[in-house]
């Protein structure tokens, strides 16, 4: 009781307080009241702030959506006019007493002109960076008006192109769709690549108010960064560097304290001068916990607060979330000197990373929810990986992203904003760079889930600059002077000026100037036994997927085999007369100019190629997901020599064929659901060739444990023909070549046609693994053409339980509700053996759905094919 009348003393107290001083800071963030036009044409009209031009010509019914069929070629007209938009709002006079009030813009798209009652305030020209300005003078009580005035990228792309003269390498900008002929313009803008079109997404220029845009009023001083910065870290304890910087209106005196929830770690007297200062106060944090990645320990957070105190008062304060660990890469050289390592090792434990790359959610970027990020990383860590790589054609993320890796234990490899291009090394080009990096590499240096800064995408091996005849032919269309030129810009941006950067703002942060890169001097290609590699023989030059085992690295950084996304996806873009590959419209939405062709000649190779369309794409998914699962078993299977595997994409920006695991409405594809078996901490991974099986047994476990094999060779109907029993010691964080067998021991090639080997790992009779593997290619399988399947729905607490038993095989049975019910399936794409029961849990997006297993649609290979 006394407790609690302390409690309602001390509210009345600060309530009190809270009456007769103003508070030191405050923010008003500018978003509602908006509208926008084409620049000095038409009628403004209502807009939405975040958001982007296309976005709000959408919603007033000024422009199709563009995702639909061909749309896309309605809008291209959007990025070559110049937009306005205009907010008008008040302020109070309590407002204006602050003492300071600074307009932050956090994300301008690109070309921007601010202008606050009529003064023009800042002239952007990096969609990366935030601007920020010191406005009190120029605000007043009752109303104000912000205008940004959005130049055209395209105009202003062409203005840089014809200064610049001769123009540069641009792969993937799709200029002719945006009827610019040969201009590639992309390369002269900061701004993301893949808005200019992508070989998986369109081209829409985007232009707009991305992020936020707010008003903070303060007094005397502000922390505007602490960057907690980890010097040492052992069981004992923690040495951290707080690096605070403060602006102050004044010269005086000041405290800074540094908290952990109640607890005082460290403070400083500072005495601060006019202006932009920095301080450095050292802390210590006893018995650390560290932060781990999800799959091999907890993502441990510490949140610390810096409070800035001016006449012992506190006036400001700043927190951030971070996390104790060390992460380096090992580059220890081979005993035949041949090659070095190149892994990561996580608080001293090389760590196998197992991940994907990571494109935008979006063409418009301020539409992807909180629950999209949710959703993705949730999906990556429910498919056992561990790192994610950032792709440098998109954009230096939202604090969302890095924020839910550092909780779900993910590491980010974080490229810069460079991918598959040459860039221009103008002074004014250079100036905007050096800020964007600083900016960013400062931004996002406090999350421990960032393992790694990699310069660019690709570029090194497309320019290939120490070996005349490798890279994608882009030197030879130049003269020798304009190819050192050219060159030269790209050694000072990636190794002089990136590095640097990241040396002075995040020390210890290990930098790597491209993907992939090999040693100074010598370019990657599928082999090299140095750093790391994008092996693209598989679907590029027609490997057939058995190559994965022959083009191993140190690091496979990408990879990737495109599909189709699943039909209820196809239908949100086409229409039934669109329903053929070939058609214009799924012609439009495959921007890989060998796509098609890829896709059908690997099925002709490895499957029975069905007419129907919704066969085709069904059977599409599994090509791909047999694919993608055969090169992680490779990479994993060379352990340790080969220590990563970030498969080429997680995700999509659009509705398309891509190489994408996972479709634009986060549908998992038959990819997903393979890769969360293939990355599980420990598996057996199967190799036929050349009239042997060669059995793997992997982990990512520490820890001696004796392991048994068994093996058994089923009919389709379920009767034992053939099996076998080894004993194994399980190997712990590497590889073990377990078992190689000529396949005649376990049957003849007419038998293969109609068995599967079932492969079992157990450790002291804990079932750890379990894969079908079949001796014979799926072409020639005789599948059960309609296995009969016993099913049954049952409401269960997290949605319905599915149970399903066959008599006879059903192989990678696909399950769905039908276009009605959308919603997610714990497994799905799996063999169904014979006599098996298997539960299902499907969780459906729409609430209050009754199901029944009427209504749940199963298709098998045996049917499709
Ligand atoms: C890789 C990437 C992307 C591209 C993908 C598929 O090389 O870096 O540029 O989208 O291949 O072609």
């Amino acid at each position: 009781m006394r407790f609690f009348s302390f409690l309602i003393l001390m509210a009345l107290l600060s309530a009190l307080l809270g009456c007769q001083t103003q508070p030191n800071s405050a923010m008003i963030e500018l978003k509602d009241n908006w509208t926008f036009r084409q620049a000095n044409k038409g009628n403004w009209m209502p807009a939405t702030v975040p958001g982007t031009v296309h976005t709000d010509l959408m919603q007033n019914g000024k422009i199709p959506d563009p995702y639909f069929r061909m749309q896309e070629e309605e809008v291209q007209w959007v990025d070559k006019a110049d937009w306005e938009y205009s907010c008008r709002f008040t302020i109070e006079e309590d407002f204006l007493k602050f003492e300071a009030i600074t307009l932050e813009c956090l994300g301008l798209d690109t070309y921007a002109d601010v202008y606050l009652n009529g003064q023009l305030l800042i002239l952007a020209d990096n969609f990366f960076v935030a601007y920020e300005k010191e406005v009190k003078p120029l605000l007043k009580v009752g109303q104000n008006h912000l205008r940004i005035f959005f130049h055209s990228p395209i105009t202003v792309g062409l203005q840089a192109l014809s200064k610049h003269k001769y123009g540069l390498p641009a792969t993937n900008d799709q200029s002719e769709r945006g009827g610019l002929g040969d201009k590639k313009v992309s390369v002269f803008l900061r701004k993301p690549g893949y808005h200019f079109g992508w070989d998986w997404g369109p081209r829409l220029v985007t232009s707009g108010i991305y992020r936020p845009i707010r008003l903070m009023g303060w007094n005397k001083a502000r922390l505007t960064d602490v960057y907690f910065q980890q010097d040492s870290l052992n069981d004992e304890k923690a040495k951290l560097t707080a690096r605070c910087e403060v602006e102050s209106l004044v010269e005086h005196e000041g405290l800074i304290e540094i908290f952990q929830g109640d607890t005082l770690l460290g403070m400083q007297e500072v005495a601060m001068l006019k202006g932009k200062n920095e301080f450095h106060i050292p802390l210590e944090i006893y018995a650390p916990i560290r932060w781990w990645t999800h799959d091999l320990g907890k993502p441990h957070l510490y949140k610390l607060t810096a409070r800035l105190s001016y006449q012992r008062k506190p006036i400001n304060e700043l927190s951030r979330k971070i996390g104790l660990r060390t992460i380096k890469i090992v580059q220890t050289p081979d005993e035949n000197k041949k090659g070095s390592s190149f892994y990561f090792e996580l608080n001293g434990r090389p760590v196998f990373a197992k991940g994907a790359n990571y494109i935008p959610n979006d063409m418009f970027i301020p539409r992807v929810s909180d629950e999209r990020y949710q959703n993705l990383i949730q999906s990556t860590v429910d498919a056992n990986m561990n790192m994610l790589r950032i792709w440098g054609g998109g954009f230096y993320e939202n604090d969302i992203f890095y924020d839910l890796c550092n909780e779900q234990g993910v590491l980010v490899w974080q490229d810069f904003m460079f991918a598959c291009s040459m860039y221009p090394g103008d002074p004014e080009f250079l100036r905007n760079v050096e800020e964007e990096a600083v900016y960013n590499v400062k931004r996002l240096r406090n999350h421990p889930c960032l393992a790694i800064w990699c310069g660019n995408n690709e570029i090194d091996v497309a320019w290939s600059q120490y070996n005349e005849f490798m890279g994608w032919g882009w030197k030879q269309l130049y003269t020798m002077a304009q190819r050192r030129e050219i060159w030269q810009t790209y050694d000072t941006i990636f190794h002089k000026l990136l590095p640097t950067i990241v040396g002075a703002h995040h020390p210890g942060m290990f930098y790597w100037p491209s993907s992939p890169y090999n040693v100074p001097g010598r370019h990657a290609n599928s082999h090299t036994p140095n750093g790391d590699i994008h092996y693209w023989g598989v679907w590029h030059s027609e490997h057939p997927f058995s190559a994965y085992y022959d083009n191993i690295g140190r690091f496979m950084s990408e990879y990737g085999f495109q599909s189709f996304p699943e039909f209820k996806t196809v239908k949100t873009y086409a229409l039934p007369e669109d329903w053929n590959i070939e058609s214009p419209v799924m012609a439009a939405h495959q921007r890989s100019g060998i796509g098609n062709l890829r896709i059908r000649s690997y099925m002709q190779q490895n499957y029975r190629v069905p007419a129907n369309f919704e066969h085709f794409l069904y059977v599409g998914q599994l090509l791909q997901a047999e694919g993608i699962k055969m090169a992680i078993e490779a990479h994993r299977a060379s352990m340790p020599y080969c220590m990563g595997s970030l498969y080429w994409q997680i995700n999509d920006v659009w509705p398309v064929a891509s190489w994408s695991g996972m479709d634009y409405y986060q549908r998992w594809k038959a990819m997903h659901y393979f890769i969360k078996k293939a990355f599980e901490p420990t598996i057996t991974a199967a190799l036929v060739r050349d009239g042997k099986l060669r059995l793997s047994v992997i982990s990512d476990e520490l820890g001696e444990r004796a392991g048994e094999l068994r093996l058994r060779l089923i009919d389709f109907n379920g009767e034992t023909l053939w099996k076998k029993d080894t004993s194994i010691q399980m190997p712990q964080n590497t590889a073990l070549h377990a078992l190689e067998l000529p396949l005649t021991e376990i049957c003849d090639s007419n038998t293969a046609k109609k068995t599967v080997l079932l492969v079992d790992l157990y450790s002291q009779d804990h079932h750890i693994s379990h894969s079908p593997v079949y001796l014979a290619s799926a072409k020639v399988l005789e599948l059960p053409t309609a296995p009969a399947i016993e099913k049954q729905v049952l409401p269960s607490e997290e949605g319905f339980l599915i149970r399903l038993r066959a008599s006879q095989l059903a192989k990678n049975v696909f399950l769905d509700f039908g276009d009605e019910v959308d919603g997610f399936f714990s497994d799905n794409y799996f063999d169904l053996l014979p006599g098996e029961l298997v539960e299902v849990v499907f969780k459906p997006k729409q609430k209050g759905v009754s199901l029944t297993a009427e209504g749940l649609k199963i298709l098998s290979l045996g049917e499709a094919q």
